[in-house]
């Protein structure tokens, strides 16, 4: 088999045109505007939510402190039920602000968190449920927000995985109270580092807006507790060029999705996750899922590929819960989590976007 020269990455970035990103770069640099809501940063606020058909986006500079400032907003306390199936980062931004991440075991199927596991978990503490779409994959928004409003708590997302995906045939950043996007390098649609929360709670919006900023309310005058969550005109420009070209991204992972499915539907063992054909999804997630049947565990799997200069990923073993700083707070947390145990042991990702050819994935799944 020939060798993989290069090493292929489980994220390499969408990258739109260069020509219309040094165009941008270079009208940034005429204006001597770098950051603090200027022209790109409004124009990419306005045109994402647009494409989303939200009401507001308020731009950040990563996912992260989105999140942060989301669940800050929103005035959650206590204990918020999350998944652990999740990147840290979710976990985190509660636990950095004393708030207690409380796991719920995922749905079997969609590995989305389970709307039936969550009544066990509300206390007089819970506040809110943070739902994650893991893997361009919703979440049961309609069971979500009944038990939200029953319970009388916020309900809100970590979309970070689902930016261009659907709904019902509505997009993914309408739901809950917010949604919160990464436009991480590695996500489905990227401004280097960069997310929004966009929500349709004009309220909200703009709590969110002030606290992004500060708390400024005008040149001197500040009304609001806030911190700086500002995403540059730089990280705009690059947001509004890859914007640009979002259809053809969206094709892509597409056909690169169709690729793998061909080769992956005879090899026993691995099991090829699914998306719902009738949705807008940007399966940017190649995950599989490796049981007993197959001649090697994950993880010597994982390492074989590795050796062949194919970076696959473990997205998200061991689970949040697992991680340290959870595990001393929760110990007993896994044992609630058996689906979540279970998945987190078999899936393992695989290259996909713009930088991976059709020929590429059949040296990848030849090697599987
Ligand atoms: N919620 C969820 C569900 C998330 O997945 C994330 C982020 C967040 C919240 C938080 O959003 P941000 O605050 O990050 O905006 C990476 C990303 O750093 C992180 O954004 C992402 N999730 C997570 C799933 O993956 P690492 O620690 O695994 O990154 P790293 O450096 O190992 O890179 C990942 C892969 O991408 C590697 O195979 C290399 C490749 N890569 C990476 C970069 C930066 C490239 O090929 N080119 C690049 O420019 O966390």
């Amino acid at each position: 088999m020939k060798p993989i020269e290069n090493m292929l990455h489980v994220g390499a970035p969408n990258i739109g045109s260069r020509d219309r990103f040094f165009d941008r770069a270079n009208e940034m640099f005429d204006r001597r505007w770098l950051t603090n809501r200027g022209q790109l940063v409004q124009e990419f606020e306005q045109k994402v939510a647009d494409y989303l058909g939200v009401k507001h986006c308020i731009s950040m500079c990563n996912g992260t402190v989105a999140l942060e400032i989301a669940i800050r907003a929103l005035e959650l306390k206590g204990e918020v039920i999350m998944p652990s199936l999740t990147f840290i980062a979710t976990a985190h931004a509660l636990q950095w602000q004393e708030i207690t991440p409380v796991f719920c075991d995922i749905d079997r199927e969609t590995y989305c968190i389970d709307p039936a596991e969550i009544e066990k978990h509300i206390t007089p503490r819970t506040s809110a449920i943070m739902g994650v779409h893991l893997y361009s994959r919703p979440c049961d928004i309609e069971a979500l927000q009944r038990l939200a409003d029953r319970h009388g708590i916020k309900l809100l997302y970590d979309a970070a995985h689902a930016f261009g995906c659907s709904h019902n045939g509505t997009m993914i950043g309408n739901f809950g109270d917010c949604e919160v996007f990464s436009f991480h390098a590695t996500k489905f649609f990227n401004t280097f580092e960069g997310g929004a929360v966009v929500t349709n709670n004009d309220g909200l919006a703009e709590r969110i807006r002030l606290m992004q900023n500060f708390g400024f309310k005008g040149m001197d005058n500040v009304i609001y507790l806030g911190t700086n969550g500002k995403l540059s005109e730089i990280c705009a420009a690059m947001g509004l060029v890859n914007l640009e070209e979002i259809d053809g991204f969206l094709e892509t992972n597409r056909r690169n999705y169709e690729a793998y499915r061909a080769a992956l539907e005879h090899k026993n063992g691995l099991h090829l996750i699914d998306f719902n054909g009738a949705e807008k999804c940007n399966r940017q997630y190649i995950v599989i899922e490796v049981d007993e049947t197959y001649p090697l565990s994950r993880d010597e799997l994982m390492e074989k590929l590795h050796a062949n200069n194919i970076r696959a990923r473990r997205y998200f073993w061991p689970g949040c819960h697992r991680m340290q700083p959870y595990a001393a707070l929760q110990p007993n947390a896994g044992m609630m989590l058996p689906i979540t145990e279970e998945v987190a042991e078999r899936i393992l990702v695989l290259p996909t976007g713009s930088a991976i050819q059709p020929e590429t994935i059949e040296q990848i799944t030849a090697r599987l």
